[in-house]
């Protein structure tokens, strides 16, 4: 009877030792076989209708976390601590981190959807035949203003406008490295993928001295101060600018004359994925030409959903500061992926731009 009691027990710890090991390789294989997607996107970029009606569609569980900069998002996939299943990194990041093997491939069969994009967005130098990616939202970067609050007799056309002395305390600022020492480095004539020290300290320099006009260095909350008229003008991403001008139609977008920055957010699916096969899911679902044109519709971005502009209200589409022809688009620049030395430097000058001003 003893014997057979231990024989029983054997079993029992053989067979808990086994289950235990088979679900460890399943989840670092990436086979969760569990229903949780964890979504990294930037903060206020989705219609959160959609994640409830992705989890009603599809029985998955989201779990939603964001981000305001691509350099905060990179450092946290890299730590490792949350399996992100998908990611919207901008596309210097794409390549970086397809650079430091962060990235899955992505598998086109499962993602038939990708039909309905517009073929001007796909097959981008950053990845080549979208092998990682796949564009999410696109836009430009430049100047929200208020016209009702300006000085009289001042006017925004450009970059070198926001030095004007009557504009002192009016500016809010986005909180992005590339974003701000990109805007120096243009009012300078110099491209914003400059990696030059000197040229870098000039722009520096430069921002120092816009310092009496900025009024604060903000994320998201740069809309709600441009609606409330808390500030007159802001730099920032165009679809802040979309979304602001719903609210407020007073206010203006102008992309400056001296030349900005173009950019593309884009899907990914990182190696911490656990749910690869939902991850695609999610992509897919979010290509859908009726999901996407509301998606858009909530978040004011461009969308590179070309099938999605269809179910979209027209004067959106066709409002020339957010779908601008590609010529206008073919006279700014995407930034490049400027290596790790050179991307902390512009981390460093913008960290020393934002103590100077207290
Ligand atoms: C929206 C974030 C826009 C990201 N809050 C621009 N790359």
């Amino acid at each position: 009877m003893k014997n057979l009691f231990r024989a029983f027990l054997a079993i029992v710890i053989v067979s808990v030792i086994l289950i235990v090991a088979i679900n460890r390789l399943n989840a670092s294989q990436g086979f969760s076989g569990s229903d949780t997607l964890t979504v990294y996107n930037w903060g206020d970029y989705i219609d959160e209708e959609l994640i409830s009606r992705f989890q009603e569609e599809t029985g998955i569980t989201i779990i939603y976390e964001t981000f305001d900069s691509n350099e905060a998002m990179m450092t946290k996939i890299q730590q490792g601590g949350t399996s992100y299943d998908v990611a919207v990194p901008s596309e210097y990041m794409v390549e970086k981190m397809v650079e430091e093997d962060l990235l899955l491939e992505l598998d086109h069969s499962l993602l038939p959807n990708m039909q309905n994009l517009d073929e001007r967005f796909l097959d981008m130098a950053f990845d080549p035949g979208n092998r990682y990616s796949l564009p999410y939202f696109w836009g430009t970067v430049g100047i929200v203003f208020n016209p009702t609050l300006l000085p009289e007799g001042t006017e925004i056309t450009g970059w070198d406008d926001l030095w004007n002395p009557a504009f002192e305390n009016q500016i809010l600022l986005i909180d992005g490295a590339r974003e701000i020492m990109g805007m120096g480095l243009n009012t300078l004539g110099y491209s914003l993928n400059d990696t030059n020290p000197a040229r870098l300290q000039e722009a520096l320099d430069k921002l120092k001295e816009l310092t009496p006009n900025v009024k604060a260095i903000v994320g998201d909350e740069n809309k709600l101060l441009m609606q409330n008229e808390e500030a007159a003008i802001a730099v920032g991403w165009s679809g802040d600018a979309a979304d602001i001008m719903w609210e407020n139609e007073d206010i203006d977008y102008v992309v400056p004359e001296e030349g900005s920055n173009l950019w593309f957010d884009n899907f990914v699916i990182p190696k911490t994925a656990r749910n690869v096969e939902a991850a695609h899911q999610f992509i897919n679902f979010m290509m859908d030409p009726e999901v996407a044109a509301q998606n858009t519709e909530y978040v004011s971005y461009s969308t590179p959903n070309k099938a999605a502009l269809e179910f979209m209200p027209e004067d959106m589409v066709e409002d020339e500061r957010f779908y601008p022809e590609p010529e206008l688009t073919e006279l700014l620049e995407v930034y490049e992926n400027l290596g790790q030395q050179n991307l902390a430097y512009y981390n460093e000058l913008f960290l020393q731009f934002k103590m100077y001003r207290k």
